[in-house]
């Protein structure tokens, strides 16, 4: 989890002076649509670049967009410019990633190029990074950040709300932004990413499991020129990634969370079948050896289709048979901790008796997960 996120200081300008001499930046701007405003942008960069020293260059990750854009960058005259056009189907966090592999400069910075974000707070970026930052965020809701006047009630309810469903997965209170810095080694290293939605700082925060995340204070303007092209889909589509990262950071809890959830409804299926048979004339025996055998079989499916689903494509039998093996063995170890609870840790006193039964169940519930999660349902086994 990340440790440190409050807002980083403004540093002094002085302080500044050290970082030109840092290897180099690589900013890349994902776009579609953008021929207005990247002569803004850059003239806004080069302004940065003049004033810092810094050694830069820009990365236009466009898709296709065929609106001049391409005209744009190259009439600008800025040889530390390039534009690269994408031929696999649109799409923002492909581009970045794309991006963020193109690069050649050891510090990666990614931002709009609807002017939303502004580059002269980019030297503050490398700043943090080099004093011990792994990930630095344009923030709007640190002291110090802002947006524009007129955002309306309904645009920042939506970006509030979008912020707190992240909440569980990272106490930046920005993650929302596209606006960051990263160095490219640590990039590199990152496994798994999923390059679907808007979201990919937080994609990025998640899957990189970054310890210190720093926040920049900075003014969001609104875009000055184009339209904006976050859609209503997109949005829904963000519902969707969070759910993957919820799996991804909290994966052990959801498959233990779904296992109870199964094991709860074996106690009904085990009571029911048991009364039905009882109903039906059968010798108490067998109505017990019914309730316990059919809960077992609707708890194995039900497990194997749902709490690890990933596994659901395995022989069938042989995971029945580890998964009773595991049931069995968990009735063991269920009754040999209620048994020695009893005769050690609660030996006397009201409810003792119960306590050591209740420490037995818990005990057996656990073993019957770790065998059913490690041994039965191994995660080897998904496929390709
Ligand atoms: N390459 C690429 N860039 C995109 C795509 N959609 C949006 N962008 C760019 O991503 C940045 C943010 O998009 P924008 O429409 O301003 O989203 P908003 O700020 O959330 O309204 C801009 O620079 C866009 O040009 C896309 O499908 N592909
Ligand atoms: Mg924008």
């Amino acid at each position: 989890m990340n440790k440190d996120m409050a807002a980083l200081p403004t540093q002094p300008d002085t302080a500044l002076c050290d970082i030109r001499y840092t290897a180099g930046i690589s900013i890349i701007v994902p776009t579609y649509r953008e021929a207005e405003n990247i002569p803004h942008l850059l003239r806004r960069i080069n302004r940065v670049r003049k004033d810092t020293g810094l050694t830069l260059e820009v990365l236009f990750m466009d898709d296709a967009s065929d609106d001049g854009s391409i005209e744009a960058v190259a009439t600008s005259g800025f040889d530390w410019a390039r534009i690269i056009v994408r031929d696999g189907g649109r799409g923002l966090s492909p581009s970045v990633i794309e991006g963020f592999a193109a690069a050649r400069y050891p510090v990666l910075v990614c931002m709009d190029c609807d002017l939303s974000h502004p580059p002269e707070a980019i030297p503050k970026f490398v700043l943090a990074l080099h004093t011990g930052q792994q990930f630095v965020i344009g923030s709007r809701y640190v002291p110090g950040g802002s947006t524009d006047d007129d955002w309306g009630f309904f645009r920042w309810l939506n970006s509030f709300i979008a912020t707190v469903l992240a909440r569980p997965l990272t106490t930046v209170r920005d993650p929302m932004s596209g606006f960051f810095a990263l160095r490219k080694s640590d990039f590199d290293t990152a496994r798994g990413l999923n390059p679907i939605g808007y979201k990919i700082a937080l994609e990025l925060i998640v899957k990189c499991g970054f310890e210190n995340v720093g926040e920049v204070p900075i003014h969001f303007s609104d875009r000055c020129f184009g339209d904006s092209k976050l859609t209503l889909a997109e949005q829904l589509r963000y519902i969707q990634h969070l759910r993957r990262l919820y799996m991804f950071q909290f994966a052990g809890m959801m498959y233990l969370a779904q296992f109870l959830v199964v094991g709860a409804s074996g106690v009904v299926v085990n009571l029911s079948i048991l009364s039905l048979l009882f109903w039906a004339g059968l010798p108490e025996w067998l109505c017990f050896a019914g309730g316990i055998g059919v809960s077992l079989m609707t708890n194995f499916l039900l497990n194997r289709r749902f709490t690890f689903s990933y596994a659901r494509h395995e022989p069938i039998l042989r995971q029945f048979l580890g998964f009773a093996s595991a049931a069995l063995l968990g009735l063991v170890v269920n009754y040999a901790v209620a048994l020695s609870l009893r005769m050690s840790v609660f030996e006397e006193g009201a409810f003792a008796l119960q306590l050591s039964a209740l420490t037995g169940v818990a005990a057996g519930m656990g073993f019957n997960f770790l065998g059913a999660r490690y041994l039965v349902f191994r995660k080897r086994f998904i496929r390709k």
